[in-house]
């Protein structure tokens, strides 16, 4: 498919980098690109001079496509495509997105959210189109009214029905969350936007293994996949359990986050999110190969995404240091300092920093509680110290005749339950 891209600004030059990485991402063939600087025409967005030398330029390229990277009403985008060839499609930077989501969507929870974000855009457009017809009162266009009033119900309809379900998988989620914490795991997300590289970091840090069976799986997380150098590589969750200096913690690798989502995208995927907002620690990835200015628009519209929602402690990540020199990654430091205090730095591809990324994760995790529990032996005493095995640091254990010593570190949770679990054998024993 090839495609033209398209972007008008009040002032200033257009960017296309971002709407280009997106066109390759989506498998467009960019064919051509035209920039306009003015304020927006009310028929046309750009002005209809532009969108005549748009429609030459489609002709002589003989392009598929036209991308516009801008914030194209219902009605202009309309009158764009009269002006092209027969067949042309004119999509813009939502449709475009969703489109790279569509075919990244490879698990159920992932398509509801397309699904979501689809009908959602839709729905004013459909809204605008009941109401037109409604006017058009003209002969011979009856009914057409009728007809969009009910495809506007049914839009309305499907949103519910899809809402339900992903609220019955969030619901889910939760409880596996609280299951998670109950045995002891500390929970970290990687956040930051996409490409950062925070796949190929979960890849680093993680053991080999998916958590468990039931979680959607990502062939983008197979050790045999590369990563791949394109926008949204993931789309849902994954999780794995990843060894820290002492702890083990459960990492979580979601969807990226990417500038000026209309506010319905970003909350079609809120549940995915999610697994952010409820961390213990938030690893906020960036690509430290980047300018510094484009590192801070993406910290700070990271910041922005997070702030509302986000408890946690967030720990900056700067990565892919292997594609800058040292004395770079000192100028970017300083000069991010205000917003990223103290990064980590790291390359997820070589491996290097990845010891210090442990180290630091570690402290800045919730402290943890130290225990002593004084049990007698007894079969049932057995499947409790094998329990504070599997949640807790054991420190020491020590065996006489008749009792069990362990001294232990662990969250605060897990304590109390070894107590309550001591307390049911041994009542009158435990210390
Ligand atoms: N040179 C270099 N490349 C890296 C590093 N880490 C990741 N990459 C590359 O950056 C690209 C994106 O990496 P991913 O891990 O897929 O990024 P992501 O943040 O998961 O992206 P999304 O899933 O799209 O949100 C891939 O081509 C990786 O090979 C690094 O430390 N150094
Ligand atoms: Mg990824």
């Amino acid at each position: 498919m090839k495609a033209i891209l398209a972007k008008r600004v009040d002032s200033g030059t257009a960017d296309l980098t971002e709407i280009e990485d997106l066109a390759v991402s989506a498998g467009y063939d960019v064919v051509g690109r035209l920039t306009q600087t003015r304020t927006e025409d009310a028929a046309y967005h750009f002005g209809e001079g532009k969108v005549d030398e748009l429609a030459e330029l489609v002709e002589r390229t003989d392009a598929d496509a036209v991308i516009l990277d801008n914030e194209v009403g219902p009605y202009q985008t309309f009158n764009i495509g009269q002006k092209l060839p027969e067949g042309v499609e004119v999509v813009d930077r939502f449709t475009l997105i969703l489109d790279i989501f569509g075919q990244r969507a490879n698990t159920r929870k992932a398509q509801l959210q397309v699904e979501l974000a689809q009908l959602r855009y839709e729905l004013p457009r459909a809204e605008a189109k009941a109401s037109l017809a409604k006017r058009d009162e003209r002969p011979g266009f009856m009914g057409l009214g009728e007809y969009d009033e009910s495809r506007e119900q049914d839009i309305k309809r499907q949103i519910s029905e899809i809402r339900e379900e992903l609220e019955s998988i969030a619901d889910k989620e939760r409880s596996r969350r609280k299951q998670r914490r109950d045995s002891g795991f500390d929970l970290v997300a990687l956040a930051g936007y996409t490409n950062a590289g925070k796949s190929t970091l979960l890849r680093q840090l993680a053991a080999e293994l998916d958590v468990d069976e039931n979680e959607d799986r990502h062939p983008d997380l197979a050790t045999t996949a590369e990563s791949e150098d394109r926008l949204f590589t993931t789309l849902g969750t994954t999780t794995r359990r990843a060894k820290m200096e002492r702890r083990d913690v459960l990492l979580t690798d979601t969807v990226g986050f990417i500038s000026d989502l209309p506010h319905w995208l970003v909350e079609s995927f809120q549940s995915t999110l999610d697994s952010v907002y409820r961390a213990d620690l938030v690893l906020l990835v960036v690509d430290a190969g980047e300018p510094t200015r484009t590192m801070r628009e993406k910290l700070v519209t990271s910041h922005d995404t997070l702030y509302e929602r986000n408890e946690a402690p967030i720990v900056t990540v700067f990565n892919k240091i292997d594609r800058i020199t040292d004395e770079e990654l000192a100028e970017k430091r300083s000069a991010l300092s205000d917003i990223a205090p103290n990064p980590v730095a790291v390359s997820a591809k070589t491996g290097a920093g990845i010891d210090r990324l442990r180290e630091r994760v570690e402290r800045e995790l919730p402290d943890w509680q130290r225990e002593r529990l004084v049990l007698p032996l007894s079969e049932s005493t057995m499947g409790v110290v094998s329990w504070i095995h599997d949640n807790a640091h054991v420190e020491e254990e020590s065996y006489s005749d008749d009792y069990v010593t362990l001294e232990f570190e662990a969250r605060p949770a897990v304590v109390s339950k070894a107590r309550a679990k001591a307390a049911e054998i041994a009542p009158a024993e435990s210390v």
